[in-house]
This record gives structure tokens, sequence and C-alpha cells, in this order.
């Protein structure tokens, strides 16, 4: 079939053209014609341990890979086996790339520094949480891989001590009822889902924007007694005004959700976790960058962005206001109040 001059023919506009991840990091590096294709490595090392990391989740009650390992990680917190499995695999891909220097991980007390050549060599930093929420993992919930990737700025270990702000791309995969990978490298946010039969990450959205108006927010009521007098407002005020209550437990089921529906995710200080219990680096500010990419908001507190706060630690926590900015605005409106 020959192609006419003129407008192009359904089959190759853009929403209907077929595009892989690799393909859409291959359009993006051809925009920048000093790029090496190391980040590129990166991603699909992400990617890889995305479809390994997803593979063990639906296989896990048949392996027996359910439960936990009886070991606590540096945050005091149960080991699910499946934390341990992911973390492996994704400290295996990322440890391969020449163009990771760091990696850090929830599950890991100190950050592996793979290498470090000091200033010259253009490396990456790369923090994630492995399987997010994995004490869904148990009920078949939703649960999730979190990532953040910094410059290695030629200062050791410390290079993992910026701000969310100088992260260069960050991301999350939800494996729930298909395998949704979630990215931003700071020119909107992309979408793409897993088609197992082929084993390819397929995009399926371009320049994802939170839709406002959602009368939705997303918070563990069971905390609702030790947290600040100004959440406790807010929560009464939107109940008063039709607000639907949503939360799966697991950051990244409640963010994907948020993302595509709008509304409000909230994990405040409570009398257990007084700085908040989501840990900055691998859960918050990647987040961030995503909301901020789609037109929300992330902040820790009314007028205080989560992507400025400047790390003192690779574990440290913040609590966490994010979705609609609107919704965000109204929520510290009542904190002001
Ligand atoms: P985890 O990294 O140990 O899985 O903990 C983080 C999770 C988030 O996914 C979720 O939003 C939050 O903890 C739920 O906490 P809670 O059970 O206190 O509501
Ligand atoms: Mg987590």
């Amino acid at each position: 079939m020959n192609i006419a001059a003129g407008a192009p023919p359904e089959s190759i506009r853009d929403s209907v053209r077929i595009m892989t991840l690799q393909a859409h990091m291959l359009e993006a590096q051809a925009q920048f014609p000093q790029a090496t294709g190391t980040f590129s490595w990166i991603l699909s090392a992400l990617s890889i341990s995305a479809k390994i990391i997803a593979d063990k989740v639906r296989r896990a009650r048949l392996e027996n890979v359910l439960g936990s390992v009886g070991t606590e990680n540096v945050q005091g917190e149960v080991q699910q086996k499946l934390d341990v499995l992911a973390n492996d695999v994704l400290m295996r891909a990322l440890g391969g790339r020449e163009g990771v220097a760091i990696v850090a991980s929830e599950e890991n007390e100190e950050p592996v520094i793979l290498r470090d050549d000091g200033p010259g060599v253009h490396r990456y930093c790369v923090l994630f949480d492995p399987l997010d929420g994995s004490s869904n993992l148990d009920v078949c919930g939703g649960v999730g891989t979190i990532f953040s990737i910094l410059s290695h700025d030629g200062r050791g270990r410390d290079s993992l001590l910026q701000a969310g702000s100088h992260q260069v791309a960050a991301g999350y995969v939800l494996y729930g009822s298909s395998t949704v990978l979630v990215l931003t490298i700071g020119r909107g946010v992309d979408m793409f889902v897993l088609d197992p039969s082929i084993g390819a990450f397929m995009r399926v959205e371009t320049g994802l924007r939170i839709p406002a108006g959602n009368k939705s927010y997303s918070v563990n009521e069971g905390n609702r007694k030790s947290f600040p007098e100004g959440y406790r407002r807010y929560l009464d005020w939107a109940q008063s005004n039709g607000y639907s209550s949503r939360y799966a437990g697991a950051m990244v089921a409640d963010v994907h959700r948020i993302l595509l529906k709008g509304g409000v995710f909230l994990y405040p200080p409570t009398a257990k976790a007084p700085e908040g219990k989501l840990r900055l680096m691998y859960e918050a500010n990647p987040m961030a960058m995503i909301m901020e990419q789609a037109g929300g908001k992330t902040l820790a507190a009314p007028r205080r962005r989560v992507l400025e706060i400047q790390p003192t630690a690779i574990h440290q926590r913040t609590p966490v206001i994010l979705g609609a900015a609107e919704e965000v605005d109204r929520v510290c409106a009542h904190l002001s109040g």
C-alpha cells in the first residue's frame, strides 16, 4: 500500500503508534546530541528489573515466597521475602551498568559505592524502594518499585544528598492488575504498560496531567487521632462536602490513582512517626517530581516543597501532602487556618 502525501493515515498517528520504552528513550536521547546513551542503559536496567520483579510477584504464592524472612531492615520494619528478592534483582541489574556510581536502597543501611572515580567521569546515583507496600503482597494487593536518579557530582557518597529538585529522572512501577511503569525525565510524565506476551513496556500515554476536581482523599484514618489539628480540620471539611476516601496502603497504588483520577494523598506526622513515615529520597522525592511534572504539587507542610528539602541522611523521613494542585492548596488552607 502506498501512503499518499497529506495527513498521516490513522495507523501512524501519534496516539496509535507502537512505541516501546526503549524506542521512547532512543527518541528522547536523539534530542541531546551530546548524550552518550549512559542514561538509557540505566533505564534499561530498571526496566529489566521491573519485568523480573513483576514475574516474581505474580508467582509468589506458587513459589512460596510470600511472608517475612524474619529480619528487619534499617527502618526496623519486617522484611518480606520479596523485599529481599526485589532488592537483589535491582542491585544486580544496576550494578552491571557502567554509568551507575552509587546505589542506595530502602533495604540497605548504607549505600553501595560501585564506581568512584571523582570528577571528570559522568555517572549517576540511583536510589530506590525495591518493593513499596510489600505487606500488601500476602493479600494480592498492589505493590510497586519507586526510583530516583541523580547525577553523581564527584563528592563520593555525599553525592546522594541532593535536594529532589536536582533529580534527573524519577519513576515507579506498579505491579497491579497490569504492570505499569510511569516515568519522568523532566519533560512531562509518560506511562508504559508491560505487554507480557512480547516482554516489552509499551507507551500508552504521554504528557499525563492530574485531573482537577476529584473529591477524594487518601490517608490512613486509623492514625487520625494523632494527626496535627489542621489535618483533622481538613478531613472534617472533606467529609462534610461529599468526599470519598480511598487508601490502598501502598504509596505507588495511591499515587497512581491520583495521577490518573485526581484527589490528594496525605501521610502526616503521627505520634508513632513524628517526622512522617515516608522516606524523602526514594519515596517522596520521586513521587514529587512526577506530581509536579503532571501539574500537581507535593508539600511537606504549607509553603514547604518536598523537592526543596536539603537531605541530611539517606533514610530520612518527611510528611507528604501530594496530588492535584488545588486540593493540596485546600489541605494547606486548613493547616494554616
Ligand atoms: P514500606 O516502604 O515499608 O512498604 O512503607 C511505605 C508504605 C507506603 O507504601 C504506604 O503509603 C504507607 O507505607 C502505608 O503506611 P500505613 O500502613 O502506616 O498506612
Ligand atoms: Mg516504601
